[in-house]
């Protein structure tokens, strides 16, 4: 039985090109609807290349598979974002992009997990993924199953009493299993996160909440697998947290100066331009 969570970390093929694929993935998805939640899809594929190709272990041909690491999409809008991580990672076939969005496809907007292999549960109403995922992690500690769930969450959700609620829970249940992935991309539906209603200083609450916490630049790939690697290693009973300061829109320069806002309008020519930029980004 291939374990491609293993074959994955031994290929040759870099996690910035890893990345580079997702962007390119979303990009094309993107392209087939005319829109999509693609500044988020562009600042999150370094988050996700090391943690699909560095980080987590399972089994692309049984995405069921019981010993698999957990990894939840508390935020259901980003699903454009999974979808191509998916692909990359042989869980979904790459084809299937063309169906993103379209009637029957297994690629609805928002995520939808009974109709997605990979996806681990229907985000959407932000703020239930942390509960969740300290729900399955208590449940896999008491199966004695030794996998982590990680749980992808926004910035936005930070404002939820019921994201704080999780963390204690986490915490008081000793959830050393729990790695929760923070998307400070800044940016949420009516401005500024650090403007709507500011969560900093962030580590310190994390800490204050009895969590291990990590704050890096999301976009710098080394950063990222250091601190996954450092949030499993940790030696401490607790649940772990890390922080990803992202870039909406990274990899296409055009759209990273554009105005950001929740919904990154790309007209309809700017598509095939984005993917054309992206391409003389290409790593090597
Ligand atoms: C409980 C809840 N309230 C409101 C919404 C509507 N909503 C969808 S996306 C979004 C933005 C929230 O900010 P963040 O999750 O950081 O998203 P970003 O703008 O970074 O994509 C909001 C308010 C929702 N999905 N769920
Ligand atoms: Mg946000």
């Amino acid at each position: 039985m291939t374990v491609p969570g293993d074959a994955a970390r031994a290929s040759n093929m870099s996690l910035a090109l890893r990345a580079w694929n997702i962007r390119r993935k979303a990009l094309l998805m993107g392209e087939v609807q005319g829109q999509g939640y693609i500044g988020q899809a562009l600042g999150i594929a370094d988050v996700l290349a090391a943690s699909y190709f560095h980080a987590l272990t399972y089994r692309a041909d049984d995405p069921e598979w019981e010993g698999r690491d957990r990894f939840l999409l508390s935020i259901g809008h980003y699903a454009i974002a999974l979808y191509a991580v998916l692909m990359e990672a042989g869980i979904l076939p790459e084809e299937e992009y063309e169906t993103y969005g379209m009637d029957d496809s297994r690629m609805p907007m928002s995520g939808m997990a009974s109709y997605t292999p990979g996806m681990e549960i229907t985000g959407g109403s932000l703020g239930q993924g942390l509960g969740i995922a300290v729900g399955m992690a208590l449940g896999l500690k008491r199966k004695a199953n030794p996998a982590f769930v990680y749980n992808l969450m926004s910035d936005g959700e930070l404002g939820e009493g019921s994201t704080w609620e999780a963390a204690m829970a986490a915490s008081h249940h000793k959830l050393d299993n729990l790695i929760c992935l923070v998307d400070f991309n800044n940016q949420q539906a009516d401005g500024k996160s650090t403007q709507m209603m500011s969560a900093e200083p962030l580590e310190q609450k994390w800490l204050a909440f009895g969590w291990h916490c990590q704050r890096v630049d999301g976009n710098d790939l080394n950063a990222v697998t250091a601190a996954l690697d450092a949030a499993r290693a940790d030696a401490g009973r607790r649940p772990r947290a890390i922080v990803f300061d992202t870039r909406m829109c990274k990899g296409v320069p055009f759209l990273e100066e554009r105005e950001i806002t929740h919904f990154v309008r790309v007209e309809p020519d700017e598509w095939a331009k984005a993917l054309t930029v992206l391409e003389e980004g290409k790593p090597q």
